[in-house]
């Protein structure tokens, strides 16, 4: 079994105007395409570890030969961080604004408020050097922390469950914002899915 380009869970044009088509084509149709290609390139071969789910493959790292352990990691964790940043979205119509319930409880009990929360994460996303994504992850106790992680490293193989990411690569960002990460962070607060970071938190 080859790993296969999941198609977004919604139109290009839906995350308009906070996250553009044209970014949002080449961004899924070309860089997640290329994880996936590559993906299946480094894996050619390994009938053992083209058997195992995107996760299994995370989760096993230190089992991939050494040869390919480095290409296998930053593809397969490219194709995992970008599925997880994309069914973390929604459009605008009815994504945005702010988590209810308990998961808003909890965001309240791990940073005080869910504008410092904001906060934190926003700090997280400008703080990464280079290219990375800024994670909610539930710590250590059920804790909601924020992590970033480094080019294509996964919470899969950091073994905590991720609740919502985004994505600050310049890719993601770089044909509307150009070098203004954070007016993309200001953005992308407006369709961010919390039904679906619920929905995530509930299953853990
Ligand atoms: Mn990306």
């Amino acid at each position: 079994m080859t790993h296969a380009l999941a198609p977004l869970p919604y139109a290009y044009d839906a995350l308009e105007p906070h996250y553009d088509e044209a970014t949002l084509r080449i961004h899924h149709g070309k860089h997640h395409q290329a994880y996936v290609d590559n993906l299946n390139k480094f894996l050619e071969g390994h009938a053992d570890l083209l058997a195992l789910s995107l996760e299994e493959l995370l989760r096993k790292l230190e089992t991939v030969p050494e040869s390919i352990r480095g290409k296998v990691t930053n593809n397969a964790g490219g194709v995992w961080n970008h599925d997880f940043f994309w069914q973390g979205m929604g459009p605008a119509a009815t994504a945005g604004g702010k988590p209810s319930g308990k998961l808003a409880e909890a965001l309240d009990a791990a940073f005080g408020s869910f504008d410092a929360f904001k906060a934190g994460f926003k700090a997280a996303a400008l703080a990464v050097f280079g290219s990375g994504w800024a994670f909610l992850v539930v710590g250590a106790g059920g804790k909601l922390e924020i992590r970033s992680f480094a080019n294509q490293a996964t919470p899969v193989t950091a073994g905590v469950k991720a609740l919502l990411t985004i994505d600050v690569w310049e890719h993601a960002y770089y044909l509307k914002f150009q070098n203004r990460r954070a007016d993309w962070v200001d953005a992308w607060w407006n369709v961010v899915d919390w039904k679906a970071v619920e929905k995530r938190w509930k299953v853990g």
